[in-house]
């Protein structure tokens, strides 16, 4: 693999309205940088915010288009997300 290989950045819609995540689960390669885009719709109500518990990551949207959140891939690992009533969740795999 190239050092010069691309990151990994991939989206997931935050599906407000049909409560869930679009995909509610994305995969990343280890050992390259990874980024999940996490992209608005409309009335997200609990949705607008956006927790990794595990990376001790908290996110709101609060009106943007979209936040981008950096997923370490330094080992293997799945990192769970959700909703701030953690009612809507998904995850992101490393391997
Ligand atoms: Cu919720």
């Amino acid at each position: 693999m190239s050092i010069f290989s691309k990151n990994q950045t991939k989206k997931i819609i935050v599906d407000a309205k049909n409560h869930g995540y679009k995909p509610d689960v994305v995969t990343f390669k280890q050992g390259k940088p990874a980024q999940v885009k996490f992209v608005a719709s409309d009335n997200m109500g609990c949705m607008n915010e956006v927790i990794f518990k595990s990376l001790g990551v908290d996110v709101n949207l609060n009106g943007k288009k979209d936040v981008t959140i950096d997923i370490p891939t330094d080992k293997p690992g799945i990192y769970d997300f959700a909703c701030s009533m953690d009612m809507f969740k998904g995850k992101v795999v490393v391997k």
